[in-house]
């Protein structure tokens, strides 16, 4: 528990950094954004993935730090972007608790001076699971704001088809898992199909994570799948500039 000890005040002493992984378009290949990932610089023991620091930052209630600074450092760095490019922010289901989480996330959208236009916001479903009338009610209301939302790892723990319907979700991620699993079995290509079913049916776009080869880019194009992500396109980088953006995409 000496990692839970050392995390407090992580953000406040500089050690938080955020990495940012491009987004397709599976068709024409174009860029349309980036997911901004955490990382923690640990002062002895180096980088910490985020898979071991946000539960422990989950349970001490250091998220809530965490949170808001990836917002602002992302919202930071995509203003410099052209304004079609959206940065997509992961929400943990403990920020949900939070009683005052809209107005944070409002104050810290507007200081930064960023379209929320080009804000997008990750929440996996256990988001939603504790309290789904107060859920409803944020992510209505950050709707309405011009924010974006994703349902991400779809397909993993508790998605259901109740709540694609019900919420106002602008995007379906399929976790990276069925993808990895599609090569070799049939189960796994049905699930993303169904997935691309279910897009295309209530008409929300759908992004295939974990992208590593072109087979994979056929094999979802094939399927109907629009958008992508995954080392194919890139791993998980430093901030695009928007020099870097220009080189890369005239
Ligand atoms: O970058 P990497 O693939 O190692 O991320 C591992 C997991 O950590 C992913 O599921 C990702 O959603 C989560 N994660 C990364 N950055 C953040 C963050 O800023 N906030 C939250 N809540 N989760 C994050
Ligand atoms: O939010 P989420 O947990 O989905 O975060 C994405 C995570 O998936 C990051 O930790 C990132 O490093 C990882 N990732 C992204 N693309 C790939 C990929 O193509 N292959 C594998 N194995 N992992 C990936
Ligand atoms: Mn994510
Ligand atoms: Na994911």
């Amino acid at each position: 528990r000496q990692l839970a000890v050392d995390l407090r005040g992580a953000v406040e002493r500089g050690e938080m950094r955020l990495l940012f992984q491009p987004q397709h378009s599976l068709k024409s290949g174009a860029l349309i954004g980036y997911e901004a990932l955490a990382r923690w610089h640990h002062p002895v023991r180096g980088v910490v993935s985020p898979d071991i620091f946000i539960p422990i930052a989950e349970e001490t209630g250091e998220i809530f730090a965490i949170g808001e600074w990836v917002l602002s450092e992302a919202a930071r760095v995509a203003i410099h972007w052209p304004s079609h490019l959206k940065v997509a922010v992961n929400l943990s289901p403990v920020q949900f608790q939070q009683g005052d989480l809209l107005q944070r996330l409002i104050a810290v959208v507007l200081d930064a001076g960023v379209s929320t236009r080009q804000i997008e916001f990750e929440i996996t479903e256990s988001a939603i699971i504790a309290d789904r009338t107060k859920a409803l009610y944020i992510l209505r209301r950050i709707k309405a704001l011009g924010i974006s939302i994703a349902i991400d790892d779809f397909g993993t723990g508790h998605s259901s088809l109740d709540t694609l319907h019900a919420f106002p979700f602008d995007k379906i991620k399929i976790d990276r898992f069925f993808l990895r699993q599609a090569a070799t079995s049939s189960q796994a290509v049905a699930i993303v199909r169904a997935v691309l079913a279910l897009g295309k049916s209530l008409d929300i776009p759908v992004l295939a994570e974990g992208i590593e080869t072109e087979e994979q880019i056929a094999f979802l194009v094939a399927e109907g799948c629009e958008q992508g992500q995954g080392y194919y396109y890139g791993r998980p980088q430093n901030a695009p500039s928007r020099e870097d953006l220009g080189r890369a995409f005239p």
